[in-house]
């Protein structure tokens, strides 16, 4: 089994709601055991400001599955709360649930349809909170010690609403 990371967000419809069910699916996803799940928190939208907050929340998981197997269970969670991916549609628009592959063991990928780690996770603190929450020890390949990164997204407006 692999330890893998998933970042989880919404910020449409009931998102406290459909993170919880989220984190619920992914309960049983296939080949995977749910390991950790995170605080919920409120988050600023970063990119584009004018949408409303997020809820935000990383799951821990044990896993068989590839990092590309594994993305497409996720794709697929996602298209059962809703989310059409619209090839049109705007970067970072708002979404009734987002599920980021954050880490994947120390895979490092960099590929079209996958790059891992997650190219923007070490710059925001809506994942590092969340993630360092559930493993303070982790390192993020290439980019260093979870805490050491969190320290440097000062100023990012997050705060927890619902603990595990
Ligand atoms: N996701 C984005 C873009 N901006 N901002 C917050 N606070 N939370 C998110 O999950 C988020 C975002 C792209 O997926
Ligand atoms: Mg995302
Ligand atoms: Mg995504």
């Amino acid at each position: 089994m692999i330890r893998a990371y998933v970042a989880l967000g919404s910020n449409l419809g009931n998102p406290v709601q459909t993170v919880e069910d989220a984190i619920d699916a992914m309960a049983a996803l296939r080949g995977s055991l749910l390991k950790a799940i995170s605080s919920l928190y409120r988050t600023a939208p970063v990119g584009l400001k004018r949408q409303p907050d997020f809820i935000n929340a990383v799951v821990a998981i044990d896993t068989r599955l590839g990092p590309r197997d594994l993305l497409d269970e996720l794709f697929a969670l996602e298209a059962r709360f809703g989310r059409v991916r619209d090839p049109g549609s705007v970067r970072n628009a708002p979404r009734t649930l987002d599920l980021d592959l954050l880490l994947h063991g120390d895979a490092v990928i960099d590929d079209p349809a996958l790059t891992l780690p997650h190219p923007r996770m070490h710059e925001r603190a809506f994942v590092l909170a969340p993630l360092a929450e559930i493993a303070p020890n982790v390192v993020i390949p290439g980019r260093g010690p979870v805490g050491n990164l969190l320290a440097t997204c000062a100023g990012q407006r997050i705060h927890v609403v619902t603990r595990p």
